[in-house]
């Protein structure tokens, strides 16, 4: 058994890796635990066809059938947004699921460690798992944190949502020396929000530059990822203040309800969703939209590059 018996690469992203050409990876977290049915599925398509507008090639991965899948089919999409027994897999579930035949939903974790294995260097997603608030009691650190520490992929995020604690979660980047930085901007974004009240370590003033950070950390052989925070576009952007209102009622409420560990971060998007009368999830589409944008131009750029 070798790499290749486990990865199922569609043949148009396989050309595209091995031609040097830009891929963009997708997680299917997102669609299977952090939005709706039957929305879920017109954004499913609708990013992939904003990577493609911007001349690369998306590549969207699960676990199905034994497989890691780089690459859905239509059909795949659909069962990954219809999320019937469908797992919400980390680093840890990854040879459970393969040896057993489940299906699951990659995170910001796995869907580093896929593309890492694929060949695919840039990663668009909503927003990042961190510390949680109160995790230095309870210890509630996300996967993907230690996978930024480890595996060579840059994810383009819109930050990370309040309901974790920011501070901590840069701290933590930090200590494992994965370099954070802001597109355009010198904020780190939260999400809804354009500005979380901390800053980025350096801003980026283009694509070109993204890119080239990128390289120069890999070709020195230093490990580990890169966060490319990139705001919700203007128009979009919502109020922090009203939405730390909104996170308090929602992390009020999975506290009476004892929800804990992975969970959580599901529970309190769709607890948002419904406080918000779906503003929120209007936001959240249109900023993973803009992330699969900016992904799909430094990954050429990064091409051009190599
Ligand atoms: N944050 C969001 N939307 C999401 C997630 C995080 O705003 O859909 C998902 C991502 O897949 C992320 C995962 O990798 O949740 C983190 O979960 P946990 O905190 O259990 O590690
Ligand atoms: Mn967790």
């Amino acid at each position: 058994m070798n790499l290749k018996d486990y990865l199922s690469i569609t043949p148009e992203i396989e050309e595209a890796i091995r031609e040097g050409k830009p891929v963009v990876a997708l997680e299917s977290t997102i669609l299977s635990h952090g939005m709706p049915y039957p929305e879920n599925v017109d954004f499913a398509h609708k990013v992939e066809e904003v990577i493609r507008a911007e001349g690369a090639i998306p590549a969207t991965t699960a676990i199905i059938g034994g497989k890691l899948k780089v690459g859905l089919t239509a059909e795949e999409l659909e069962i990954m947004c219809k999320a019937e027994n469908v797992g919400k897999i980390s680093r840890r579930d990854v040879a459970v699921y393969l040896a057993t035949g489940r299906t699951g939903a990659t995170t910001v974790a796995t869907t580093m460690l896929i593309a890492s294995l694929a060949g695919v260097r840039f990663f668009a997603t909503g927003g990042i798992g961190g510390v949680h608030r109160g995790g230095e009691v309870t210890m509630d650190i996300s996967a993907d944190l230690q996978e930024f520490a480890n595996t060579p992929v840059a994810v383009i995020t819109a930050g990370c949502k309040q309901i974790l604690d920011i501070g901590r979660t840069l701290e933590y980047l930090e200590t494992y020396g994965v370099p954070v930085l802001g597109f355009k901007t010198d904020k780190f974004p939260a999400f809804y929000c354009k500005d979380s009240g901390f800053g980025v370590d350096y801003k980026l003033n283009s694509e070109e530059e993204a890119a080239r950070i990128c390289k120069t950390k890999w070709d020195l052989g230093l490990k580990g990822g890169v966060v490319i925070g990139n705001p919700i576009p203007d128009e979009y952007a919502l109020n922090f203040d009203e939405m730390e209102a909104v996170i308090n009622e929602a992390l009020k409420m999975a506290d009476e309800r004892h929800i804990r560990g992975k969970a959580i971060t599901p529970y309190l998007l769709a607890t948002i969703k419904d406080l918000t009368h779906g503003v929120s999830f209007a936001s959240n589409v249109q900023l993973a939209l803009n992330n699969a944008r900016v992904a799909a131009r430094i990954s050429k750029a990064y091409c051009e590059l190599a």
